[in-house]
């Protein structure tokens, strides 16, 4: 009987404790920390192996925490140990974007999880929280596909918004019993989520979306009207992206023109049946490189009012997606300085994967000699994780751009707009996003869950 059990403990020893060895290397060799109350922080990490061994001390002092961003995006990386019980503090997207990051051991005494910590760890597929933080955060596993079960400590009170959204595998959570707030989009598109035991609960909007597990909540219907600080405007336009295909009464395919590397093919922009709409990238059999493209032109067009977009930003360098207005009569290229007789709104166009950053323009008087334009380009932590809402304000003296909620520009450089505008929702492949990676294709350049207008 002995002899089995030791048979047993050594091998389970070998695959997943931390030898000294391991230590010692890991401590030489990889990382950089500074000093915080009680230990050291690790800020830095040099990448590479499968296997990341997290010491116990590093210069003889307790490690306890991990910095923002600092093991985010590593290649190859598959699996994460942390030797000793002292990490209390991951920071802010700390292992985000690891596509191969399968499981992290360790994770016994937290007292906070940051936001977008786990996020678009597309092949983590379970994990093991313990310690006495109270509160999941905001985005922190956002678009885990292959998360299947989270064990929680009965301590967590709160879900933060979109801190599980598009966990597309997710089954089971344990540990939910004493949580008192679900945020929204919490666990929007959670397919395969059929009941979460949180009884007393407070949900906020679409903390359930497109997930089963919301049917025994009593979750709030999002109102129709807005107050935008002068006007309370009405929801005049709407699409959720949830029929079989894209709605016809509302959008056109745009036609197959060449755009920048690639052109817009029809084949390229459809809807995924879970309630969003997906303008793909890739290579057509003859070499051509295709996305998608929709618009509104002679369906629908709007002057004046909100216009706002709930979007997941392609991940991948080389395409931008984007969200603009167009005039319907086109662009007057007459040399008058002024964007009242028709200017194109980007209310976003995305080639900033590696900043963090969308790009915002509007431009006017055409687009040959007498072109004229202004824009400018915000960082926004975390943009390029999980969903983000994109909102435009056009009112009569101004054009102001929001995400998230959260202004970041405004402009009336030339004058307003006086005629309706249609919509667009496209993506482009070229080198102002980077080097396009034709390996991770085919794959989404961006992904829509609505558009919606008021006015
Ligand atoms: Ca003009
Ligand atoms: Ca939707």
């Amino acid at each position: 009987m002995k002899k089995t059990v030791l048979f047993l403990l050594i091998p389970l020893f070998i695959l997943t404790g931390c030898t000294i060895e391991d230590r010692r290397n890991d401590t030489e060799n990889a990382f950089i920390v500074k000093d915080v109350e009680g230990g050291v922080c690790i800020s830095r990490v040099r990448g590479g192996n499968e296997i990341l061994y997290i010491p116990d001390k590093i210069g003889g002092k307790k490690v306890v925490e991990i910095a923002d961003n600092v093991m985010s995006n590593m290649r190859r990386l598959k699996k994460i140990v942390i030797c000793g019980d002292g990490i209390r503090k991951i920071g802010d997207g700390a292992f985000a974007g690891n596509k191969d990051l399968e499981t992290v051991e360790g994770l016994n005494n937290l007292e906070y999880i940051g936001q977008y910590a786990f996020a678009e760890c597309v092949s983590l597929k379970e994990i093991s929280l313990n310690g006495s933080f109270t509160s999941i955060e905001k985005g922190t596993f956002t678009g885990c596909v292959s998360l299947e079960e989270v064990i929680l400590p009965s301590g967590v009170r709160t879900i933060e918004d979109c801190s599980f959204e598009g966990c597309t595998s997710l089954i089971s959570v344990t540990g939910a019993e004493n949580i008192v707030s679900i945020g929204e989009y919490a666990f929007a598109s959670c397919g395969r989520l059929s009941s979460i035991d949180a009884e007393n609960a407070e949900c906020e909007y679409d903390a359930f979306k497109n997930s089963p597990a919301g049917d025994v909540f009593d979750i709030p219907e999002r109102p129709d009207t807005i107050f935008d600080g002068e006007n309370v405007l009405t929801t005049v336009f709407f699409d959720d992206f949830d029929k079989d295909d894209i709605d016809l009464t509302k959008w056109s395919r745009c036609p197959e023109w060449p755009r920048q590397l690639g052109v817009w093919s029809d084949e390229n922009s459809f809807t995924d049946k879970n309630g969003n709409l997906i303008l793909l990238v890739d290579e057509a059999p003859d070499g051509t490189l295709r996305s998608g493209a929709i618009r509104t032109a002679g369906k629908y067009s709007q002057s004046g009012g909100r216009f706002e977009a709930r979007c997941k930003l392609g991940d991948t360098p080389g395409f931008w997606g984007a969200f603009w207005l167009m005039p319907e009569n086109g662009l007057p290229d007459e040399n008058n300085g002024s964007s009242a007789d028709g200017c194109e709104v980007d209310i976003f166009e995305s080639p900033y994967l590696s900043s963090s950053s969308v790009n915002y323009a509007v431009h006017w008087d055409g687009y040959g000699e007498n072109h004229k334009s202004i824009g400018m380009a915000p960082s926004v932590p975390y943009l390029y994780y999980g969903y983000h809402t994109f909102t435009l304000d056009w009112t009569k003296t101004e054009y102001i751009f929001y995400i998230d909620g959260i202004e970041y520009w405004r402009t009336s450089a030339a004058g307003i707009q006086e005629g309706a505008s249609y919509m667009k929702l496209t993506v482009e492949i070229g080198t102002w996003a980077g080097q396009p990676v034709k390996s991770e294709w085919p794959t989404a350049g961006l992904t829509v869950d609505y558009v919606k207008t008021w006015q």
